[in-house]
C-alpha cells in the first residue's frame, strides 16, 4: 500500500499541474457537458456487512458503453463513525500502467476517486470492477446501516460529484446506484471458535486450518471477530494465542471456548 500511495503522490502532482493547465485554457473554459451519449452508464456501489472487526472493503463497479477519458467518482458515506482508510485500483479495469490514478479525502467520511488513462487506449467500453474502498470505524458502536452516496457539499455547494469524459473529452453524469455498509455486532453465535464463519456455527478443525491460512499464508480474516478470538480476551484480539487455545481444545481435550459476549 505504502508503495502505491507514493505512486499516487506522484500522479497527483501530475494531475494537479494538468488540472491548471486545463483551467487556463479557452477552450477548457468552454467545457462541454453532454447527455449520456448511448447506453446508460453506470456507477454502482457494492452494500456489504461487517461484523464489529472495525473495518469493511467496499467494492465499486462501473459500465460504460463507450471508452472514456476519464473517471470521476464521489463516494460520500454518511456515518460520522465511518472513516474512509485508502482506495486501491488492484484487480480493476482502470489500473492501466499509463493511467493517472488518484483519491482525495474530505472530511473522512467522503473520497473522490479520479483516474485518467494517458496513453491509447482508452478505457474500453465494458463493465466490472473500478476498485474498492477502505474504511474504518469504532469497534463496539451500536448496528447501524450507512448509505453510500455519490456528491461532496462544502458550505452548501456541490463541490465534487460523479462524471465521466468520452473521447472527446466531453463530461456526462453517469447513473448512480448507492451502496451501504451495515455495521452489525449480533455475528457471535452460543460459544466462539466458528472462525470461518460457517453457517452451522461448528467449531472443528477446519476453523483451525482457516486461521492457520489468515495467519501464515494471507488467507481471508475471519468476518466475525468474536467468533475468532476464541479464548475471549477482553481486548477481542484474535492472534496466535487464539490458535492456540483452539488447537488444545480440539486435539489435546482442552477447556472450551467461552461464551460469546
Ligand atoms: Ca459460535
Ligand atoms: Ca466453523
Ligand atoms: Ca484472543
Amino acid at each position: 500500500m505504502k508503495a502505491i500511495k507514493k505512486q499516487l503522490k506522484s500522479f497527483w502532482s501530475i494531475l494537479t499541474f494538468g488540472l491548471a493547465l486545463v483551467a487556463l485554457s479557452p477552450v477548457a473554459n468552454a467545457a462541454i457537458w453532454i447527455f449520456d451519449p448511448g447506453l446508460g452508464d453506470t456507477v454502482r456501489i457494492d452494500s456489504v456487512t461487517s461484523y464489529n472487526t472495525g473495518s469493511a472493503v467496499v467494492p465499486i463497479y462501473f459500465y460504460n458503453d463507450e471508452p472514456l477519458a476519464g473517471i470521476e467518482v464521489t463516494v460520500n458515506i454518511q456515518s460520522t463513525n465511518i472513516t474512509v482508510d485508502s482506495f486501491s485500483w488492484v484487480g480493476g479495469r482502470a489500473n492501466g500502467a499509463g493511467t493517472i490514478r488518484d483519491i482525495e479525502i474530505f472530511a473522512a467520511h467522503s473520497v473522490t476517486i479520479v483516474t485518467v488513462p494517458l496513453t491509447d487506449p482508452l478505457i474500453p467500453a465494458g463493465t466490472g470492477l473500478l476498485g474498492k474502498l477502505y474504511v474504518h470505524y469504532p469497534t463496539g458502536i451500536p448496528d447501524e446501516t450507512a448509505f453510500i452516496d455519490s456528491t461532496t457539499i462544502v458550505n452548501g455547494l456541490i463541490v465534487y460529484q460523479t462524471s465521466f469524459s468520452d473521447a472527446s473529452a466531453s463530461r456526462f453524469i453517469p447513473q448512480f446506484r448507492r451502496g451501504a455498509i451495515a455495521i452489525r455486532q449480533g455475528c457471535c453465535l452460543n460459544r466462539r471458535g466458528n472462525t470461518n464463519g460457517d453457517a452451522n456455527d461448528a467449531t472443528n478443525i477446519i476453523d483451525i486450518t482457516f486461521l492457520v491460512n489468515y495467519f501464515f499464508k494471507q488467507g481471508p480474516a475471519p468476518v466475525c471477530r468474536q467468533e475468532a478470538n476464541v479464548n475471549g480476551d477482553a481486548k477481542e484480539s484474535v492472534n496466535i494465542v487464539d490458535l492456540t487455545f483452539l488447537v488444545i481444545y480440539i486435539f489435546k481435550g482442552g477447556a472450551q471456548p467461552p461464551l460469546c459476549p
